[in-house]
């Protein structure tokens, strides 16, 4: 299985947060601001493209930014609960394509996209993950897509705000030679610096030397790292880090139908799957959940919570015969999707707050 992977960067995170949450605010420039205790003085956290124009920054001190401001720019006090609650909801929508979600920052995730099987499945999920953060939170992120987590992430940045970008495997080494050394994950402004020092300025310059001498310049792990990044080289796996609040698999029946006898296969075929992730994610649930996408495009749930939690998937294929069935007696319907969704996990292992904390 080709390995896929996906990074999502929300564009302007705080501030469009601050738009969504008041619509009005929409194209003036927005400042959010991390308060300072002493009066009048703060940092700036970010501002949307409007207030960027303005040559306004992350990083940046009040007093600055509000020298750059014009009449119309806003500035708001940064409200990180609020943004959290967004960002929960958010990578929720992610979790539902992909088994494995790696948040790395409020408003950042890596995802694996190999199980989609190919890079026009992988960039189909994404656009279903951008359509749905828009029509669902209001909110536009850039995607970029590759097979590795360094080329995913230089990806992202190259459509933004709202992109999608592919990087295939085999234009890998063409797209880096179109990039400086600075942008490569993990060079800042200082190893930037030392890079040319050497000569090096873009990616193409690192080739000139042996990884050896890239070791002498940056010490073992940093030297190596970033000689392999010049070839598109990294091997980083995706590391699940988000528990799942629900699983779910879903599927297209061949031809639209309300036969029971015809739907059940798909059901069954669909359980055996669905096991198969729970298993792998080591997961006890007590709701199953039936969803049923109708000819009309419609969306129909049906859920059952047990008493106690589903041991086997025999009880699950049993639940979900059940719930189908009684929704096909009930309606005429035809079905044209069907999903098994199962939910109200045991466990929470508290991850996000922690994530947060950063
Ligand atoms: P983007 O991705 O360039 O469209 O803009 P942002 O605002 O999403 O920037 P990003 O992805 O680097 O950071 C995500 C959020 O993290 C951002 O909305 C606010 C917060 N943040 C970023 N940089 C700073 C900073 O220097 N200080 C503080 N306090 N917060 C920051
Ligand atoms: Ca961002």
């Amino acid at each position: 299985m080709e390995r896929i992977i996906g990074l999502l960067d929300l564009d302007y995170f705080y501030a469009q947060c601050e738009v969504v949450r008041n619509p009005s605010l929409k194209e003036k420039p927005i400042v959010i601001v991390m308060p300072s205790i002493r009066e009048n003085s703060g940092v700036i956290a970010t501002c949307n493209y409007e207030a960027r124009a303005l040559k306004i920054k992350s990083g940046m001190s009040l007093n600055l930014a509000k020298k750059l401001a014009n009449s119309s720019t806003i500035f708001i006090n940064a409200d990180k609960s609020y943004y959290e609650e967004v960002s929960i909801k958010v990578f929720e929508v992610v979790d539902y394509f992909c088994e494995k979600v790696e948040q790395v920052s409020i408003d950042e995730a890596y995802f694996d996209l190999s199980s989609h099987f190919g890079y026009d499945k992988a960039q189909e999920v994404a656009l279903k993950i951008k359509h749905r953060i828009k029509s669902e939170l209001g909110l536009t992120c850039s995607i970029g897509i590759g097979p590795n987590k360094l080329i995913a992430k230089m990806a992202s940045l190259i459509k933004k705000p709202d992109g999608l970008f592919v990087v295939y495997s085999n234009q890998v080494n063409s797209f880096l030679l179109k990039h400086k050394v600075g942008d490569l994950i993990g060079v800042g402004e200082k190893t930037e610096e030392e890079f040319k020092r050497h000569g090096v300025v873009n990616i193409s310059d690192i080739h000139k030397f042996e990884k050896i001498d890239l070791i002498s310049w940056f010490g073992e792990t940093l030297g190596s790292k970033f000689y392999e990044y010049s070839f598109g080289i990294d091997s980083r796996v995706v590391e699940s880090n988000r528990e799942k609040q629900q699983l779910s698999r879903l599927m297209t029946i061949r031809e639209d139908s309300n036969d029971f006898d015809v739907v059940v296969l798909n059901v069954d075929f669909l359980v055996d799957l669905l096991y198969k992730k729970i298993l792998y994610f080591n997961k006890r649930f007590r709701t199953i959940s039936l969803i049923i996408v109708t000819d009309k495009m419609d969306t129909i749930t049906k859920s059952r919570t047990k008493s106690a939690d589903i041991s086997s998937v025999d009880e699950l294929k049993e639940v979900s015969r059940d719930l189908l069935r009684s929704f096909l007696n009930e309606s005429t319907i035809y079905v044209r999707r069907i999903g098994v969704r199962v939910s109200n996990f045991e466990e929470n292992s508290g991850f996000q707050k922690k994530l947060f904390d950063y």
